[in-house]
This record gives C-alpha cells, sequence and structure tokens, in this order.
C-alpha cells in the first residue's frame, strides 16, 4: 500500500530543462507555477484563471498548470467528464483570445509534397472521425515511486478517457498530394508563444512520433461533444492514440512530416526512460506508446470504514495501442485472482473499460488490486520499471489500495 506524497511537499529541485533555461533568463513568471508549489501551504490551491470552468471537488490543484482528477471522482460511465479532466501544461496557457475565432486558427503543414497553412474552416471540410482516447500523462503515477522523482506527484488522475473529433490525418496528407518521400516521423509543435531572448529549442512543446502513428491520428477541434476548451488545446489538437499526453500537441502550429526526430529539448532529452540517478538523452528510449494498465476507482480508503457485505470493486483498464481483453481482481493483495466483468460500453481499443468485481469482504484489512491483459495476451506487471524521472508507472502493485471492513 503506497500513499501519495502531499503536493504541499517541497520539490526537490525545479523542473530540470525548460524551467531552469526560463530562469535563467530572468522569467520568473514563466514557471510560476513549479515556484508555487514549493513555497505553497497545505490549504487546497484554488484553480487557476484558465481553468476556473473545472469541478473543485473532483480535481486536486498541484500547481496553475498541473491539476489531477480525484480517484474517487471518475465514476462508473467510461468518459472522463471535461470538468473533471486533469490538465497538464509545460508552458504558461495561451490567452482565451486563440478561441475567439475558432475556425480561423492556422496550422502550417510540412514534409507534404503541397505544403500549407490551413484554417480550421479548411480543415473541417477536409474530413471528419471521432476517436474515444485514453489521454494520459506519461508521468501518471509517478506519486507511486518511492524515489520521489521531481515532477508533479501524479497518483492515477493524470488520465481520462475522452472523445475527440476532427479530420484524419491521413486525409489532410492526402489532400496535400501525400507524405513527402523519405519522411519517418510525424512532428507536431505547440502554438505557444515563446519568450523572446532564449533558444526556442529549450521551451518549444514539439514531439515526434512513428510515421504509421498518423494511420489514426487526428487534427481535432472537438472534445466530449463541444470545441476543446482552451486548457485542452482548443481550437485544435493534435490526438495521436494509443500515445502518452506529451505526443497529444495543444494549440497545435505546425505539423510536418519529417526524416528526422525534433530536437527540441522536450524530445531530445526530456521524456526519456533514464535510469535511476541518470539524466535524459537521445539514445535512451522515448516515452511514447502507453502500455496494459488498470488500477480500481472504487471502494478507496477515503470511503472511510466499509460494512461487512458485498461491495463492486470497479475500475478501468486499458491497453495502449490494443484493446482490453480481460480484468482480473484479488482481494488478497495479489495472492489470489478472480476475473471481473466488463461494465459499459466498448469505445475502442484506445477507449479504457470498465470493470467490476462482486466480493463480499468480511471484517478486516483487504488489499484490492486488479490486472488487465490486453488483446495481445500482455499482461500488466507486478513492480513498475524504475527510471529517474517516474515515467509509465503500470505496476499494478502500487495502484493496489488497502480497505478497512468495520
Ligand atoms: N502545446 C502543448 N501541448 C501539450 C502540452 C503543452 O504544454 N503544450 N503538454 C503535454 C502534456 S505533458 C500532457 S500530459 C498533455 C495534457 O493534456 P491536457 O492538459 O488536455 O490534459 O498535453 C500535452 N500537450
Ligand atoms: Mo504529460
Amino acid at each position: 500500500m503506497h500513499t501519495q506524497a502531499p503536493a504541499s511537499l517541497p520539490r526537490r529541485r525545479l523542473l530540470a530543462g525548460s524551467a531552469s533555461a526560463l530562469a535563467a533568463a530572468g522569467l520568473a513568471s514563466f514557471h510560476q507555477g513549479a515556484a508555487a508549489q514549493s513555497a505553497a501551504p497545505a490549504a487546497a490551491k484554488p484553480l487557476p484563471g484558465y481553468a476556473g470552468w473545472k469541478n473543485a471537488d473532483a480535481v486536486i490543484v498541484h500547481s496553475s498548470t498541473t491539476i489531477e482528477t480525484r480517484r474517487g471522482a471518475f465514476g462508473t460511465s467510461v468518459i472522463t467528464p471535461s470538468d473533471q479532466l486533469y490538465v497538464r501544461n509545460n508552458l504558461p496557457t495561451p490567452p482565451e483570445s486563440i478561441v475567439a475565432d475558432r475556425d480561423a486558427w492556422q496550422v502550417q503543414v510540412s514534409g507534404v509534397k503541397e505544403p500549407r497553412r490551413l484554417s480550421v474552416r479548411e480543415l473541417k471540410a477536409m474530413g471528419l472521425e471521432t476517436v474515444t482516447m485514453v489521454l494520459q500523462c506519461s508521468g501518471n503515477g509517478r506519486g507511486f515511486f518511492p524515489s520521489k522523482p521531481s515532477g508533479t506527484p501524479w497518483t492515477v488522475g493524470a488520465a481520462g478517457c475522452v472523445v475527440w473529433s476532427g479530420v484524419p490525418v491521413r486525409d489532410v496528407a492526402r489532400a496535400l498530394g501525400g507524405v513527402a518521400d523519405g519522411m519517418k516521423y510525424m512532428t507536431g509543435t505547440g502554438g505557444e508563444v515563446l519568450p523572446a531572448g532564449i533558444d526556442p529549442k529549450t521551451v518549444i512543446v514539439e514531439r515526434s512520433v512513428p510515421l504509421e502513428a498518423m494511420q489514426d491520428a487526428l487534427l481535432a477541434w472537438e472534445m466530449n461533444g463541444e470545441p476543446i476548451p482552451l486548457a485542452h488545446g482548443g481550437p485544435l489538437r493534435l490526438i495521436v492514440p494509443g500515445y502518452t499526453g506529451v505526443n497529444n500537441i495543444k494549440y497545435i502550429g505546425q505539423l510536418a512530416f519529417t526524416d528526422k526526430e525534433s530536437e527540441a529539448r522536450i524530445m531530445s532529452h526530456g521524456y526519456r526512460i533514464s535510469p535511476p540517478g541518470g539524466k535524459g538523452d537521445p539514445s535512451q528510449p522515448s516515452v511514447q506508446q502507453m502500455s496494459v494498465k488498470s488500477w480500481i476507482n472504487g471502494p478507496l480508503p477515503e470511503d472511510g470504514e466499509l460494512a461487512p457485505g458485498r461491495v463492486q470493486i470497479h475500475g478501468v483498464a486499458f491497453g495502449g495501442m490494443h484493446a482490453v481483453k480481460g480484468v482480473e481482481v484479488s482481494v488478497d493483495g495479489g495472492k489470489t485472482w478472480q476475473a471481473a466483468r466488463l461494465v459499459g460500453p466498448d469505445m475502442g481499443r484506445y477507449a479504457w473499460r470498465q470493470f467490476v468485481l462482486q466480493a463480499d469482504l468480511p471484517r478486516g484489512s483487504h488489499t484490492l488490486a486488479s490486472r488487465a491483459t490486453d488483446a495481445q495476451g500482455n499482461v500488466q506487471p507486478e513492480q513498475r520499471e524504475e527510471n529517474q524521472a517516474g515515467y509509465n508507472n503500470s505496476s499494478w502493485a502500487d495502484h493496489a489500495v488497502t480497505v478497512k471492513v468495520a
């Protein structure tokens, strides 16, 4: 059983890379979030203005740029309501003015035979597709690493299951004559205005994914039935199903098919699986495709003592790139397992499934765990893979909860 480090604990150090570059340039306000976090009192932090519409009872505000969904708030109806969905920004959120005239937003498309700037209005005429997808930060579950990596100590709530609508990237590429020869990556660049006087490469949000990821990718303008809120990347966001949050570029300004990976720091050194004590570098694996994972959302220790008898143990399970085949639940900390039942609609292989196991729990303490298997037979591992920055935690043991029945 693991407990979350209080969000008020001082950070051991400020975010490496971008924050220090900004600090060096004297742009203190640019990493207000990190600074506020290290100095903050224990009281709950208020929602930042751009996310003021979020349901304050359903989220944990870590900083002005990091907001997590409470584990008990996920519910059992598959889709994460927008006002409960986590937020993670590496740079300050752009001004509301960028969503004043959404259809006028433009994205530069290059690495195609006929490169062009396209407005959202033009994109809307090129194609339409809808995908339900788990959006999950690479660092979700970092709070369970005993090594206390620097960065937001997310437990389970830097994730949600979201419906996106937009134009398939492959339709856009086709309309522009097709992908140019020799391209190996799809590279998306955030449309944030960068501070003057520092090397853009050190702060820009730009990520490359393998070219084949374009097959299911969208340039999306709608989320959960509404224009994408500014906090989640409106007016236009690149959606790369199955890939971790950072690869899903908000307020996308450029979409390029490239022969090399981006040289932005967030690609070359950030989001790399580094050995404990090490530093990120381009030789290490990049955090990209998600793998099979599940966790229980109820009952939880915060519900207090349970009455003896029947409980409905429920949670979410997803496969990353593959559909979920099944979920097992243990009520004895992983000694024995029983097949859970998948409940609710199947929204496709990139969505999560919800599961339930009915159990009769006698008086005492019970450690509840879940373990998912994907359609390829990959089983959620017991242990996390140790790494310096606390990425990709899919350990079922870390996600177990202990409840008391009295
Ligand atoms: N332009 C841009 N895109 C971005 C980011 C960002 O800071 N700027 N953050 C990334 C990260 S690290 C994550 S986890 C997700 C968070 O998406 P959300 O805020 O909609 O939950 O967006 C990704 N896309
Ligand atoms: Mo993230």
